[in-house]
């Protein structure tokens, strides 16, 4: 179900001029309402009237996470400070957390975008809503649970952890539709499996997953596992939180809000603009919000953008699923390689469970290596040293043939590696970079 056709089915051309007037807008805005925007347009002595086309948005300057933490908590507020409604942070590990601060006209968009990205994934006004997104600070929670009351359908506000009851919820109230993180829906069909359920005869059929880098065998797992279908959905808190992009029935791609939202692949070195189709690192301009709007934000994400017409209709452009992040790539011995990809051929090797975790060191010769931790399925752990050794080789070989990279293969036993109920950490980098 398309949410709102008018806006996602939109003629491209009609679409860029609107972007362009709130475009300009935006800009004169933050001239005169953020000095910190003032500043860097002085510098590089631009302003709204320099703004003819949409490609004059590489006069404007980028945002970058460190400008956000250096201008926490208020720093960018570009309104009175008594419009705004709500607040959320990000849980960054390190330094201060970046801050959305919404009015209510930006919850209203917040509202649609997730509106749009939960009927991308199926859901309608019948659905009853399973939402184990986080409650709080994070914009996991309260984003989808805005969506669903939007569409009409039932929520029922679940926060993460608790499996058990989540279980006993989702039996006892027929749940249609799961949101949350992907590993949490895993580890949630473990324990489900664990407890004598079998996720497979539950009501869910859909859901909407994301916060985190997954790979496409991992979303063939959970619908697997479930029967479902599982969507994808992106987004951040600096931008709005989730609903910034997501996929339709198509999974082909994540389709960017891109009326709200004007996105730009750079090269992450260089900083400039790549052509349609090459991948890089993903910037936003916010172009409709009030309270905290950013210009050219760099999200550190990687991938590319598609914009060959989709078969539901609408004209938005995709985005490829996130490769992961500048921050995250991992370099083993001058090898570039995201935890995802390393995830993606993991689950193509029978006997593994979806558990892993990937520990690099710097060794005594001073060259990386890396560990590789994979749940084995219990019955290699009885019938001998034999099936484990030829799975051990088996992953090893993988890994070299597909990512070119060496890897020490550890395997654990059931339920060792630990779960999460948020995002989950796959990698531990024990290098002193
Ligand atoms: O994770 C917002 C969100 C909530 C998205 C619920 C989807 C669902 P932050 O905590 O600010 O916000 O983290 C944002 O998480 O820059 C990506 O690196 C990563 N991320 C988010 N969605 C995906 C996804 C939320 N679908 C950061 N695939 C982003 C891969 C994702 N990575």
């Amino acid at each position: 179900m398309i949410y709102n056709p008018e806006c996602e089915c939109m003629e491209p051309g009609a679409r860029q001029k609107l972007q362009l007037a709130n475009l300009k807008n935006l800009v004169e805005t933050l001239y005169e309402k953020v000095p910190f925007y003032r500043a860097r347009m002085d510098a590089l002595g631009v302003r709204a009237a320099d703004i003819h086309s949409l490609a004059d948005i590489e006069k404007l300057p980028f945002t970058t996470k460190d400008d956000l933490r250096e201008l926490y908590p208020h720093g960018l507020l570009a309104c009175p400070k008594d419009r705004i409604v709500e607040v959320h942070m990000s849980s960054g590990t390190t330094g201060k957390p970046v801050v959305d601060e919404y009015t209510r006209k930006d919850i209203d968009i917040w509202r649609e975008c997730m509106a749009r990205t939960l009927a991308g994934g199926g859901c309608t006004k019948d659905d009853i809503v399973q939402n184990c997104y986080g409650y709080g600070l994070f914009t996991g929670g309260p984003g989808a649970h805005y969506g669903a009351l939007a569409i009409g359908a039932e929520v029922l506000p679940m926060s993460s952890g608790n499996t058990a009851r989540q279980l006993m919820v989702m039996r006892d109230f027929g749940s249609t539709m799961l949101t949350c993180t992907p590993s949490y829906a895993l580890y949630m069909a473990e324990e489900a499996e664990a407890a004598g359920i079998d996720p497979r005869e539950l009501p869910l059929c859909k859901g909407c997953f994301g916060a985190e880098p997954w790979s496409e065998n991992m979303r063939k797992e959970i619908e697997s596992r479930y029967g479902m279908k599982a969507h994808d959905v992106y987004g951040l808190t600096e931008i709005i939180g989730p609903g910034v992009s997501f996929e339709c029935e198509a999974q082909r791609g994540l389709h960017i809000n891109e009326d709200h939202f004007y996105p730009e692949i750079i090269d992450p070195e260089s900083g400039r603009r790549l052509p349609m189709g090459e991948r890089g690192e993903l910037v936003f301009t916010t172009l409709t919000k009030e309270g905290t709007p950013l210009l050219r934000y760099r999200t550190r994400d990687i991938t590319y953008f598609m914009d060959q017409p989709c078969s539901c209709g609408r004209t938005t452009i995709r985005m490829h699923r996130l490769f992961g992040r500048t921050d995250d790539m991992l370099i083993i011995r001058g090898v570039n390689v995201f935890p995802s990809q390393i995830e993606h051929a993991l689950f193509e090797i029978e006997g593994t469970e979806p558990a892993y975790l990937i520990v690099v060191d710097r060794g005594a010769a001073r060259l990386d290596e890396v560990e590789l931790q994979v749940e084995v399925k219990q019955e290699f752990f009885s019938d001998e040293t034999k099936g484990l050794e030829n799975l051990r080789t088996k992953i090893q070989n993988m890994m070299k043939s597909k990512l070119q990279i060496t890897v020490r293969v550890k395997l654990v036993e059931p339920k060792t590696i630990e779960r999460s109920i948020g995002k989950a950490k796959r990698v531990i980098d024990n290098r002193k970079l």
